[in-house]
């Protein structure tokens, strides 16, 4: 891999300056630089200018002007436009994968993986794009006709994080395009670089159908992300992200009565029954504890084991970690890559030190990896603790590859168990006795957004609603009807009769 070929055929070079309209690069030449290294070696790949004020009143400005123009254009043409967007990715996804493995540290798997989610969901927004569906339903009143319709909201504000660097952009950008809305995408300061290779290809296909500048926009940095938070033309703001920042982001959206949708923090848990499928269960507790290095907001943080097998599958727990190989991401072989940046294996470093004060026993130690493979000083090692639920760093969601593990006898205990956090994303059960998969997904079961039977907490396909509860946030992205966040529902009655009777009987003869 030449990443330096990479870059090229990404088209990602210095007019690139980080805030864009969509073919249009703007350069403000006040505002600071943002250098994007990559946690596999610690090189720097290349170098962006943050947004100022001015940057962003440009961008608001084309964007308003580009939704009147956007929403005029029939739903299913909005559509088709996103299905060329997923074609060029599917052109793209080679390189594209790659580059979000190398600026973001996941697998080379896990980087394809992604950008496939985002082929998925053009492929979704396009069937969308044909429905849209409002309901009709029966007035009261004679010859008078009552339905709902959906209308596009304006601009969309997309936050992104680092760990779906370039997807959660695409599932928010994609369900919005097809609503007959524009977006304005301010991606996390860790991950600039697949962002930029993003918006050409999109900027690409909008050019290509003499679409206007405005409907796809990026803007650079922290500083970015406040403006479009406080902003009142801004109707919606999705945001992914921690829990401390959501807070900060919902409660400045809301006191301008703009929507948000949020994708916090998550402290998934797996329950292995003694009805488990124990080789099953291990591969889906270790894919999800040490997948993308435990930086997915999926990942699971938490297992809750039953007793009478609690021994037996903390030994193949055990063995399986002992087979994980880390390592550069690129390559093939490897099971885990690096964490995002130093201040990440900070983090880690600090949660296992409290874990340590707490009580917690560590059966598979942890450690920060030295050494030439491992020079961006980003590689830790997974690994494991005993605790209880109630130990305060339990409670958090750390990202990073630590697993705790918690016995329990009743299925009852579990349940309170895997529920008794404030996050609320993604839970699992592994069992094969249908009762308890059935208590589990019941109303007296899993809190979360997600709760799955004999699968692992994390790897969701776009086809559901993606969200959690509780500190998780609340809001729903991706498929079944989460398209709906992204539009005004407006009620319609009309009266076709040559009489005015009003509604609940009232009269008012003048
Ligand atoms: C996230 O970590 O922010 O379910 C999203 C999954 C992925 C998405 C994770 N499809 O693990």
């Amino acid at each position: 891999m030449n990443i330096q070929e990479v870059l090229h055929r990404l088209r990602i070079n210095p007019t690139n300056s980080g805030t864009s309209t969509g073919n249009d690069w703007l350069k403000e030449e006040s505002t600071p630089a943002i250098t994007s290294y990559s946690p596999v070696n610690g090189l720097a790949i290349a170098e962006v200018q943050s947004a100022g004020a001015q940057s962003f009143e440009h961008v608001m400005k084309t964007a308003e002007q580009a939704f009147v123009f956007w929403r005029n254009v029939p739903a299913p043409k909005r559509g088709d436009i996103v299905r060329q967007f997923g074609d060029e990715l599917r052109k793209h996804k080679q390189d594209l994968g790659t580059l979000v493995s190398y600026e973001m540290g996941k697998s080379l798997q896990e980087g394809l993986g992604e950008v496939q989610e985002m082929i998925d969901i053009c492929d979704f927004a396009v069937g969308l794009s044909r429905q849209l569906y409002g309901l009709t339903m029966h007035s009261e009143r004679t010859n008078h006709r009552m339905y709902e319709q959906w209308h596009p909201l304006g601009i969309v504000g997309i936050i992104s994080a680092f760990n779906f660097p370039v997807a959660v952009w695409a599932w928010n950008a994609a369900l919005a395009w097809v609503c007959g809305n524009v977006c304005i995408w301010k991606p996390s300061s860790k991950t600039p670089i697949v962002a930029l290779a993003c918006q050409n290809i999109i900027a690409d296909v909008l050019k290509q159908n003499d679409l206007p500048e405005g409907i796809s926009n990026l803007l650079i940095g922290n500083a970015a992300g406040t403006m479009i938070n406080n902003n009142k033309r801004i109707p919606l703001v999705s945001f992914t992200g921690s829990t401390k920042i959501g807070r900060i982001v919902a409660s400045a959206v809301a006191s301008r009565f703009g929507r948000s949708i949020l994708e916090l923090g998550g402290n998934n848990a797996i329950i292995i029954s003694k009805d488990a499928d124990l080789e099953m269960s291990v591969i889906g507790a270790v894919f999800g504890a040490v997948g993308t290095a435990g930086q997915r907001c999926t990942s699971t943080r938490r297992l809750i084991v039953q007793e009478d097998i609690y021994e037996d599958f903390k030994n193949k727990l055990v063995r399986a970690y002992g087979q994980l190989r880390i390592g550069d991401p690129l390559d093939e072989k490897t099971h885990v890559g690096p964490l995002i940046d130093t201040d990440a294996v900070m983090a880690y470093q600090s949660a296992i030190e409290k874990g340590n004060t707490e009580g917690a026993n560590f059966i598979v130690e942890g450690g920060v990896l030295e050494g030439d493979r491992y020079v961006s000083g980003c590689y830790v090692k997974p690994c494991i603790a005993e605790v209880e639920n109630h130990y305060e760093i339990v409670q958090e969601e750390t990202f990073a590859p630590i697993l705790y593990l918690i016995k329990y006898k009743t299925l009852e205990e579990a349940i309170a168990l895997q529920n008794g956090v404030p996050q609320g994303l993604s839970s699992a059960i592994m069992t094969l006795n249908l009762r308890e998969a059935e208590a589990f997904l019941s109303v007296n079961g899993s809190d979360c957004g997600i709760a799955n039977v004999n699968i692992g907490t994390s790897g969701a396909e776009i086809g559901g609603a993606f969200g959690g509860e509780k500190e998780t946030g609340g809001g729903r992205e991706s498929g079944s009807d989460a398209w709906k966040g992204y539009m005004r529902r407006q009620t319609n009655t009309i009266n076709y009769s040559n009489t005015l009777p009003l509604a609940q009987g009232i009269k008012f003869d003048l």
